[in-house]
């Protein structure tokens, strides 16, 4: 991977999973504990040896800028060329902000060409996956293609959130649809099945920086990967597809797009269960963040000698449970659980302060929220509709700029 540039997009504006993107770029948002989202492909870059990476990111940056200077900037060796660098839009070529994928890429065009990467790989910070880019590298290199498209295998019910690829039985790409309602494409290797893009390319640097500078010439383009770059390479250039799956089993390799408060809460509880799909303790393939100081979690007895615990969940660093009950949750940092409360099937981030007799399952607590005592969250959806924001499947999710005290309908 030495002589290839990772580009991560990391600046979409994450609008499905307000109100956590209500103040920072989905990239930024927490993860599992002690992560941030982003912080699951640079572990897979770091891990894959690719370790000159730029980050393209756009709204509401400041915390993930933060997250990436303090947690990221001394993983690599300066003084070895290596970098992973954030890019913000800086009005180099034109005068806009970033429009779509490409544009991003294509105003960061000077920084690219000064690395001379013989290939750049195109990632995103949104994903929860497990993935050696170095397979996907050898494999680009083997079959001679001038660019790779990552693909796992989607229901065709799916297709209409992803770039739908068609795929010779060769491996080859033949066509490629963004989002489109429906398909009649399928997968050769799968006839049940359609191979959707994972937003992840890998381009020779020759190709791609030509056909960068060409959109952008264009009028009529939405300077984005999926509408228009990638299918405009077909039939002028050799372009494979690298499927995602396990040979073994024939299935596709977890994988999610946490771009939904639903999948995001479900990506959380499976951290938190017994059996995780996606294991943070595999120390074949560790997963990074940035350091912190908090003190170790800590369990006490609490008021009325009430015995403080967690089961089945995630406690990270600085939380102190005290005389409460905590199930099935992802506590962040710095948490306090107060006596007689009982915390079911939850996330809760950052320095969230639940006071005493608390009831709260099913939800989702930002960061800096203090939950009064007797609070009730997750039983009544219409009752927390009052206050709180509640998705279509009822998880209830608690910003700081609704608590229970500030909120004028409670
Ligand atoms: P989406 O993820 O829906 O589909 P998009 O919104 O363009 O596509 O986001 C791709 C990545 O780029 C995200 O990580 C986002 O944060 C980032 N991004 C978006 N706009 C940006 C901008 N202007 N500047 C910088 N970064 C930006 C894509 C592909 C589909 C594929 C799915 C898989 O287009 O073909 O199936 O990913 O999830
Ligand atoms: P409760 O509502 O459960 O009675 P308290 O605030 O009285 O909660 O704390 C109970 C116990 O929890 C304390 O005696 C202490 O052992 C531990 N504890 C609470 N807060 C902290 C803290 N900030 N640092 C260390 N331990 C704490």
């Amino acid at each position: 991977m030495k002589d290839t540039l990772g580009v991560l997009l990391a600046g979409g504006a994450g609008e499905r999973l307000f109100p956590l993107t209500k103040e920072r770029a989905k990239p930024a948002v927490p993860f599992g504990g002690q992560y941030r989202i982003i912080d699951i492909t640079l572990s897979n870059c770091i891990n894959s040896d690719l370790r000159k990476v730029y980050i393209m990111t756009q709204y509401k940056a400041l915390s993930l800028n933060r997250h990436i200077r303090e947690g990221w900037g001394s993983v690599v060796a300066n003084e070895l060329g290596e970098f992973i660098e954030i890019l913000p839009p800086m009005q180099r070529v034109n005068k806009s902000w970033y429009q779509g994928t490409a544009d991003a890429v294509y105003q960061n065009i000077y920084s690219i060409g000064s690395e001379q990467p013989k290939h750049v790989i195109i990632l995103s910070g949104d994903h929860i996956y497990k993935m050696n880019y170095g397979l996907m590298m050898d494999q680009h290199v083997q079959s001679g293609a001038a660019c790779t498209i990552a693909t796992l295998p989607v229901d065709p019910n799916e297709v209409a959130g992803f770039g739908v690829v068609e795929v010779s039985s060769s491996g080859e790409v033949i066509g490629f649809q963004e989002k489109p309602k429906t398909t009649n494409i399928r997968s050769p290797f799968n006839p049940e099945k359609v191979d959707a893009s994972m937003g992840i390319y890998i381009f020779n640097t020759d190709v791609l920086l030509p056909e960068l500078m060409a959109d952008a010439e264009k009028t009529d383009s939405k300077h984005d990967f999926g509408h228009n770059i990638l299918p405009g390479l077909l039939g002028r250039f050799k372009v494979s597809a690298y499927n995602f799956v396990d040979e073994n089993r024939k299935e596709a390799l977890y994988w999610r797009d946490v771009g939904t408060l639903d999948s995001y809460y479900e990506a959380n509880l499976d951290i938190a269960s017994v059996s995780p799909v996606f294991n943070l303790y595999d120390r074949d393939w560790p997963m990074r963040t940035r350091p912190t100081q908090y003190p170790p979690a800590k369990f006490v007895f609490g008021e009325m000698g009430r015995t403080g615990m967690a089961v089945n969940s995630v406690v990270s660093p600085g939380c102190v449970v005290s005389g409460s009950a905590v199930r099935q949750s992802v506590l962040s940092q710095d948490v306090r659980v107060n006596s007689f409360s009982d915390i079911d099937s939850s996330v809760i981030f950052n320095h969230v302060n639940i006071g005493r007799h608390c009831r709260i399952r099913r939800a989702i607590i930002d960061r800096d929220v203090h939950i009064p005592d007797g609070t009730v969250i997750g039983y009544d959806s219409n009752e927390d509709r009052k206050k709180y924001h509640v998705t279509p499947s009822g998880i209830t999710v608690v910003t700081r700029d609704i608590t229970p005290y500030e909120n004028p309908v409670s």
